[in-house]
């Protein structure tokens, strides 16, 4: 029996956006899979399950196109969401305002004002890449995710860097209220030994 008939009723849905060619979809396949994939650009949506451990819903993660024309399309899938994950090329400093602009634009989103975000800075394998720091100023993080969790995650989608760490934190983050996730993160900050205890794993599901 798998964890999803054992879990009777306990899904979530997570959505992934970002810019066209920042990294979603291979992100998406390597986390479930372990797999690079060689892929094209989304047109429409990828779906797929990811089982969690049982104190967790599990979770369907919606991928969907980044391209320009696809964004007015985003919204429709925002009344579900229970968790945002944006993905940023951060190798590619000349879209940062463009991700920073798209970003804001969901953010403002009415039916996803207290949806926990975890913020990709994906690509960070490729030399020159903006670290989290940086990325986190320049798509003014701090301001824009007041009264929200949010989190800010350093990833490789090509080699698995940091994938399993942010669904771990955007499953804390889902779960946590936001006052006690606050607390945690600056406790564990001082300590500087973060990591997520209310969480064990998210374990991607078997083909
Ligand atoms: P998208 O789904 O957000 O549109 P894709 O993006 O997953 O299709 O990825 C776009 C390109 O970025 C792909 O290269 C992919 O291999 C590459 N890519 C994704 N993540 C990383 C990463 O972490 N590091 C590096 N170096 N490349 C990454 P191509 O060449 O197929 O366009
Ligand atoms: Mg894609």
């Amino acid at each position: 029996m798998g964890i999803i008939a054992s879990k009777p009723g306990k899904q979530a849905q997570v959505l992934l956006l970002g810019l066209d060619g920042s990294g979603k979809t291979t992100l998406l396949y390597k986390l479930k899979y372990n797999e690079s994939v060689v892929t094209v650009p989304t047109v429409g949506f990828n779906v797929e399950m990811l089982e969690t451990d049982r104190s967790s819903p599990n979770l369907t993660v919606w991928d969907v196109g980044g391209q320009k024309r696809m964004r007015p399309h985003w919204r429709h899938y925002y009344a579900d969401t229970a968790g945002l994950v944006f993905v940023v090329d951060s190798w590619d400093q000349k879209r940062l305002d463009e991700a920073r602009r798209e970003l804001h634009r969901v953010l403002r989103y009415k039916s996803l004002k207290e949806v926990p975000l975890v913020v990709f800075a994906n690509k960070q394998d490729l030399p020159g890449a903006v670290g989290p720091d940086t990325l986190s100023l320049r798509l003014n993080l701090e301001r824009m995710c007041e009264g929200r969790a949010w989190f800010i995650q350093p990833c490789s989608a090509t080699t698995g860097m940091g994938l399993e760490e942010g669904f771990r934190r955007i499953v804390y983050l889902m779960k946590t209220p936001l006052k006690q996730a606050q607390e945690d993160i600056k406790v564990k900050m001082r300590s500087k030994c973060f990591s997520f205890t209310a969480v064990k794993q998210v374990l991607p599901c078997s083909r």
